[in-house]
């Protein structure tokens, strides 16, 4: 990877000053086509498995990849949002096909990553998403928050690292986001549960600056948005006529708390994991998801491969891991 172009010496003290740092050509626009190729395929697999189960009417083969799935959810929203529930690469079976892990293990991401980390040695999560951001649907309105909001209080000061990959041209109109600058040094703020669409929400009052600060954060299909993950963000309603898909990923160095190597033990019948396998084994910075080596220089031979990281987000997903055990947000609705 050392042959690799990684970022300049700006572009890492950018994203160090300023919390995040958007490079408009990671990619090659072309080098996302077999992921957009690959989601496609599978939305049309889904919708054929919900047409012979007679759930759905119209597959709307007529439609391309940016268009389809909204036309899906306009005839039925809860065919829709089935399919967003099973692309969107969550726990229990979201997308991890092939071509998903080669943009996760992508050289030239890998690059980028890299030297944002300052190391070789990375570990990439499972805590990944795909985001079809409909046109003018609230569901996928992402409210203001912090990633460490999501993980474990452990990993507040550790630096995870979320990599936000356009699959089209993401733009003001269609719902891009729009990140705080320059807040990305504190504590982490307190969050909310029940925010737009079941997501996490720092109030604008909890928020480490004015709201109106924000930057927004447009970036064309061959860029990344790189954000650390105390970096406050969140993304606008989609105004255009086609869907904002993307993706994004997570990564950080193999020194910070993680569970490569760790596998889940003796589920019981109900799926449930042991509960010493979170309690002591897996202080991982998100335990319910697999962590997987994705680049070393000291141990190439651990690199995990696209079996094993298939095995590994199976297995995890096969166990129930209660997460509140790691962090707690009060309630929205219970202390406005
Ligand atoms: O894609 C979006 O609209 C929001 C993404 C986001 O919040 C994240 O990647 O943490």
């Amino acid at each position: 990877m050392s042959a690799l172009k990684k970022l300049t010496p700006q572009q890492v003290r950018f994203f160090h000053e300023e919390g995040y740092v958007i490079v408009p050509d990671v990619f090659d626009p072309a080098d996302l086509d077999a992921l957009r190729a690959a989601l496609h395929a599978e939305i049309d697999r889904k919708a054929r498995e919900l047409k012979a189960a007679g759930k759905l009417e119209h597959p709307h083969e007529e439609l391309d990849f940016d268009r389809r799935l909204a036309a899906i959810y306009r005839d039925s929203k809860e065919n829709g949002e089935a399919l967003m529930r099973h692309l969107e690469g969550l726990r229990g079976g979201g997308f991890h096909a092939s071509e998903m892990f080669d943009v996760i293990a992508h050289p030239k991401l890998l690059g980028a990553v890299s030297a944002l980390l300052g190391t070789e040695e990375i570990v990439a999560s499972s805590v990944y998403r795909i985001r079809p951001k409909l046109p003018n649907i609230g569901r996928g309105v992402v409210p203001w928050h912090q990633d460490s909001g999501y993980f474990a209080s452990h990993c507040d000061a550790s630096m995870i690292l979320t990599c936000w990959i356009p699959l089209v041209d993401a733009t003001v109109e269609n719902g891009c986001m729009q990140i705080l600058p320059r807040t990305h040094e504190g504590a982490v703020a307190t969050h909310h549960t029940g925010g737009n669409a079941g997501f996490l929400v720092i109030k604008d009052e909890n928020l480490p600056a004015d709201p109106r600060r924000a930057i927004t954060a447009a970036c064309s299909k061959g860029g990344v948005v790189f954000m650390t993950n105390r970096t406050p963000h969140c993304s606008t309603p989609n105004y255009s006529d086609h869907i904002r898909w993307s993706a994004d990923l997570r990564y950080q160095s193999a020194e910070v708390p993680n569970n490569v190597g760790l596998w889940p033990e003796s589920h019981d019948e109900a799926g449930n994991a042991n509960p010493e396998f979170y309690e002591k084994g897996n202080v991982a910075c998100y335990p319910p998801e697999a962590d997987f080596l994705v680049h070393s220089v000291k141990h190439p031979e651990d690199v995990t491969d696209y079996a094993e990281y298939v095995k590994r987000r199976e297995t995890y997903d096969r166990t129930n891991a209660n997460f509140s055990a790691f962090r707690r947000w009060p309630a929205l609705a219970t202390t406005s």
